[in-house]
């Protein structure tokens, strides 16, 4: 345990006695209360919240927030509120992100000699310890130590875990809060059950240096590790994001794959929904998307009459063969972490329907009426009002050349609030998935949707992943980067044992296994422009899927893939959009070539030896198809 080996080495504080002053140390269960006791010797707190999760309390932490400067209220809309961080800390931080294992090759594949490894990062349990040692003795000083019990999952779910987190952030708190099922009930279970230990500090003791925004952190020192051995989490530095808020990416994925893989399950980043078509007859759909292009699919509103979209879950879907060999799948988070640019009643009216009332934007702009503004709401707010930028700027306007909202601005919003929450959302025993989607932001060659043949072959689709790079990580520029199955920033272990476990999951069942599709909705023409409407037009391609799980007649084995037969009939009415269809479902022959080159070439460097033969296999088939188109 490696914080509580750093706290025995902290001496100073072993004698000095808690003061809590909220909930109570007795009412933990032993291993919970040797976590806190052992983190607050090592952080060294003025004192110790127990979180119980109520409305009072968030009262209470909302008001902290206040007096400290680090959040607004925004009278425009009910129990909403604006926070600002130090422009030093605006999203997830790649580079500083490891897994820690006895050995390197549990963590990541050995890369190519020479070739830089971009499969996440490893980090010996050595470095670990000196790493803690020097940056978390003390680091609370000052501050309050929360403690913030919490399930990942509806509270009766065989598929739920449980997670106990300690925070120095009142911030990280009220986001657990909505983002998680927190409180006092979750620690009653945590009798027989196990619990992943996360420990978080924003890394600013006081007195403190002076702050940016209000808002305390340590950029130049931030880390987050996590150790799949001891189900333990460990980030300092960072207050922002799914580098604070441990149940996110930490836990539903870098954890929860490891653990998903010990018991034989998939932990996803994946959005759930469920289409109800006009027989009314409704089926659940899995989707991979890489940071910020998902919310908008989970959220759709239909552009096709008779059918209907319901939300299960934005981000994550942990996935499990149920006692019939049904795959099925909860989403174990319990609110929203969206992208604001982009949202708009026009873009997404059901996102934004969810987000005026009792939610915390950060890093977007204000207007001069209390209200909201980020990029792409310029048609929606009150000609008169003047609108104050991300970064404080306030007299912001478009000619600054500076965009309004930070582009990884966010809101954090309950999931019960959306209008289209699935009735289903909160089944302990999860929906049933028909279809498992991976996409990207492909401006060319790569067509609008096409079906995997089979299982290996879908896995081999998810694999080779390719996208844009968005604003959701520290990267630059628009550059096409490789991200299998959307997950690159959040693998737990090895990817290539992580190929393995997917194909295995094929055996695990004899049931038939959901369909594989890739789609891209964000394929250009030479000029630049979308090709595809997409937003609630992308239904007429789940329409095109679902009648693939049918098994009906629909598609047509072209070049490359099982592409719909021309013309598919739900993109009848699309006249007016001028759609060029054929542009839109070309497979240019070159583009593919090299496609299967660059997929070769990065399996073979990134991967190497831990590349699973079967995923080997299929692109060998796919290049003899492309070589006969
Ligand atoms: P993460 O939380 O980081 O996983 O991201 P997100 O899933 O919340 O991203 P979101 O769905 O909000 O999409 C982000 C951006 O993609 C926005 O700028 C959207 O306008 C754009 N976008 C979403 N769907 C479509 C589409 O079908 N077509 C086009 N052209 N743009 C889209
Ligand atoms: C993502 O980057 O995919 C997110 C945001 O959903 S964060 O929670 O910061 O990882
Ligand atoms: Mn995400």
């Amino acid at each position: 345990r490696i914080a509580s080996e750093a706290a025995k080495k902290n001496l100073d504080f072993q004698s000095r006695s808690l003061s809590v002053i909220h909930g109570k140390l007795s009412d933990l269960k032993p291993k919970v209360r040797t976590f806190v006791e052992e983190s607050a010797r090592l952080c060294q707190p003025e004192n110790v919240h127990i979180c119980d999760g109520s409305e009072r309390e968030l009262r209470h932490l909302l008001n902290v927030m206040q007096q400290a400067g680090m959040i607004e209220y925004l009278p425009k809309y009910k129990n909403c509120w604006l926070a600002r961080t130090d422009p030093g800390d605006v999203a997830r931080v790649e580079s500083k992100t490891f897994i820690v294992t006895k050995n390197r090759r549990d963590t990541i594949p050995t890369p190519k000699e020479g070739v830089k490894g971009l499969l996440g990062n490893w980090m010996s349990y050595e470095d670990l310890n000196g790493t803690v040692q020097e940056r978390f003795p003390g680091c609370m000083s000052g501050r309050t130590m929360y403690v913030v019990p919490y399930s990942m999952g509806p509270g009766s779910s065989s598929l739920s875990k449980i997670g106990v987190e300690v925070t120095d952030s009142p911030y990280v708190v009220a986001s657990m809060r909505t983002m998680q099922r927190m409180g006092g009930k979750v620690l009653e279970t945590l009798d027989q059950e196990d619990f992943v230990k996360c420990l978080h500090s924003v890394g600013c003791p006081c007195p403190q240096k002076t702050l940016v925004n209000n808002w305390p952190c340590d950029p130049a020192r931030t880390i987050v590790t996590h150790v799949p051995d001891t189900n333990e989490i460990i980030s300092f530095g960072s207050g922002y994001g799914g580098n604070s808020l441990l149940g996110k990416k930490c836990f539903a994925l870098r954890i929860g794959s490891n653990i998903a893989r010990r018991e034989g399950w998939l932990a996803e980043h994946m959005l759930i929904l469920g289409i109800t078509n006009p027989k009314g007859i409704k089926k659940y759909i899995a989707a991979a998307f890489p940071s910020a292009c998902a919310t908008n699919l989970a959220m759709m509103t239909t552009s096709l009459p008779g059918y209907k979209v319901e939300c299960v879950g934005d981000d994550i879907a942990w996935m499990k063969y149920d006692e019939d060999g049904v795959l099925r799948a909860i989403n174990p988070e319990n609110g929203f972490f969206g992208v604001a640019p982009g949202t708009s009643m026009h873009t997404n009216p059901v996102a934004m329907k969810t987000v005026l009332s009792t939610t915390i934007f950060t890093n977007v702009a204000k207007t001069s009426d209390g209200g909201v503004f980020w990029e792409g709401l310029e048609k929606e707010i009150d000609n008169d009002v003047t609108i104050t930028s991300w970064l404080g700027d306030t007299n912001w306007s478009k000619e600054s050349g500076k965009p309004a909202a930070h582009p990884n601005s966010r809101f954090c919003t309950p999931a019960g609030q959306c209008p289209i929450i699935d009735p289903s959302w909160e089944d302990p025993k999860g929906v049933p998935i028909s279809a498992i989607l991976f996409g990207g932001r492909r401006p060319q060659g790569v067509p609008l949707v096409y079906e995997a043949f089979n299982w290996k072959h879908g896995v081999m689709v998810g694999g080779s992943m390719r996208s844009e790079a968005t604003a959701a990580a520290e990267h630059k520029g628009k550059v096409i980067m490789q991200n299998p199955f959307a997950m690159t920033p959040f693998f737990g272990y090895n990817f290539g044992q992580y190929l393995q476990h997917w194909l295995s999951m094929e055996t695990r069942t004899d049931k038939a296994l959901p369909k594989i599709f890739h789609v891209n909705w964000f394929r250009k023409v030479k000029k630049g422009r979308f090709i595809w409407p997409g937003f609630g037009d992308n239904v007429r391609v789940l329409d095109w899927i679902l009648k693939r799980v049918d098994g009906e007649d629909v598609a047509e084995e072209s070049g490359r893939r099982l592409l719909p037969k021309d013309p598919p009939s739900t993109m009848a009415g699309l006249e007016h959009e001028n759609v060029d269809m054929d542009e839109l479902f070309s497979l240019p022959k070159e583009l593919w070539e090299q496609e299967v080159r660059d997929s070769t070439k990065y399996f073979a460097e990134q991967v190497g030896d831990d590349l699973p033969n079967e995923v080997r296999e299929q692109l060998k088939i796919l290049e003899k198809r492309i070589e006969k188109m």
